[in-house]
């Protein structure tokens, strides 16, 4: 492609970058002329081709080339040659993950970035909870509407599991349209932002908020999630829920996820905690984990059990919680069998 081309011929440049600039220092007041890109490009071939003679490297310079618009003739070639294949259907236009700069309006790579170096994008999974009847206080101005709390899991098969959706108290909370007709999605602010260039909102890049609200404010709402176990189940507070990672809207598979099961025996043993959320006992109580992944020598409820062998004392016993975790993520991948749903008798063994 044309960026290939490009990116080629720059890392050509990169690798003479050192050995030119050892040679070549240059002033002051040459470097704001770096500003234009088109400098670049008259700048460092001079030097690498004389660092190159001066290497050995026996090169036929005669044939030499600068790619880019700045070339037409070679620009020209390129694009006949990417329109033939767009014709023949070899190759496609559309969007792809990528690390994205909103203020460029462009893809940003590694090392365009002032800060952020080796991130990458992590696929989630949205779950759409559903808002149902009866709306707390601050929903009720979308009564009749089409409402769902995202949340963002990398475990989209243990769904059958879920028994309540978190939220973190301190949060707010936004409420926002989505691209489809009188639909609105509650996650964090930085979620909707991320969701905003990948098609879930009316305009590329644009948000229409409707509200900002406390998950203080939200606690006890009735969701119908899907493939639950139990319909509706409610949103109840966890206190390590991060704002920065996925949507801040966390689905709750106590079965299988050590952090849902510590949260959630918080809620069951402490009356007091309940009361403080304003959370009625038929909210919490009734929602105990529900089996769905068997693993052998282990039992089928992987998170309940590590929770107790390694002595998880409570939702914030961070130490104990990330050795559960790692032995539930591992045992589960390795030798977990499904016996429920689509995915049923499937492991990663037969997968
Ligand atoms: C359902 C589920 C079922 C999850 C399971 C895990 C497990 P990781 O691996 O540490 O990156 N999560 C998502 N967003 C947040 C947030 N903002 N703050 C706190 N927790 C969050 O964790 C990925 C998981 O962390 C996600 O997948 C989500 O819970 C939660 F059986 O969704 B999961 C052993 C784990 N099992």
């Amino acid at each position: 492609s044309l960026s290939l081309s490009l990116s080629l011929s720059l890392s050509f440049i990169h690798s003479f970058f050192f050995l030119s600039f050892s040679n070549y220092p240059h002033t002051e007041e040459e470097i704001p002329k770096f500003a234009d890109a088109e400098y670049w490009l008259g700048y460092f071939p001079p030097l690498a081709m004389k660092d190159m003679d001066r290497l050995g490297l026996k090169v036929d310079w005669r044939r030499a080339f600068v790619t880019t618009p700045v070339n037409p003739f070679y620009d020209a070639f390129v694009r006949w040659q990417f329109n033939h294949l767009r014709a023949k259907e070899k190759i496609k236009f559309g969007k792809r993950y990528t690390i994205y700069s909103p203020k460029d309006g462009q893809p940003c790579m590694d090392h365009d970035r002032s800060s952020g170096e080796g991130v990458g994008p992590q696929e989630y999974t949205l779950i759409k909870m559903r808002v149902v009847e009866p709306l707390p206080a601050k929903l009720q101005p979308f009564k009749g509407k089409n409402i769902f709390m995202l949340a963002a899991t990398l475990r989209p098969e243990t769904m059958y599991g879920q028994t309540n959706c978190w939220l973190h108290p301190d949060i707010s909370y936004l409420v926002f349209a989505a691209s489809t007709p009188d639909t609105f999605y509650i996650t964090a602010t930085r979620a909707a932002r991320n969701m905003s260039f990948q098609d879930l909102t009316a305009a590329n890049g644009e948000i229409n908020p409707v509200a900002t609200i406390k998950g203080a404010d939200l606690m006890g709402t009735a969701l119908d999630a899907p493939y639950a176990h139990y319909n509706p189940i409610y949103a109840l507070p966890m206190m390590t829920i991060k704002e920065d990672k996925g949507t801040a809207v966390v689905t709750s598979v106590p079965s299988d996820a050590p952090d849902d099961w510590a949260a959630l025996r918080d809620l069951k043993n402490k009356p007091d905690l309940r009361a403080k959320f304003g959370l009625k006992d038929e909210m919490v109580l009734p929602f105990d984990p529900v089996p769905i992944i068997e693993i052998p020598d282990y039992g089928n409820l992987a998170a309940v059990k590590a929770c107790d062998e390694f002595k998880v004392a409570s939702q914030n016993d961070r130490e104990n919680l990330v050795k559960a975790k790692d032995e539930v993520y591992r045992k589960g991948f390795y030798d977990g069998v499904m016996f429920i749903g689509k995915y049923k008798s499937v492991t990663s063994r037969t997968r």
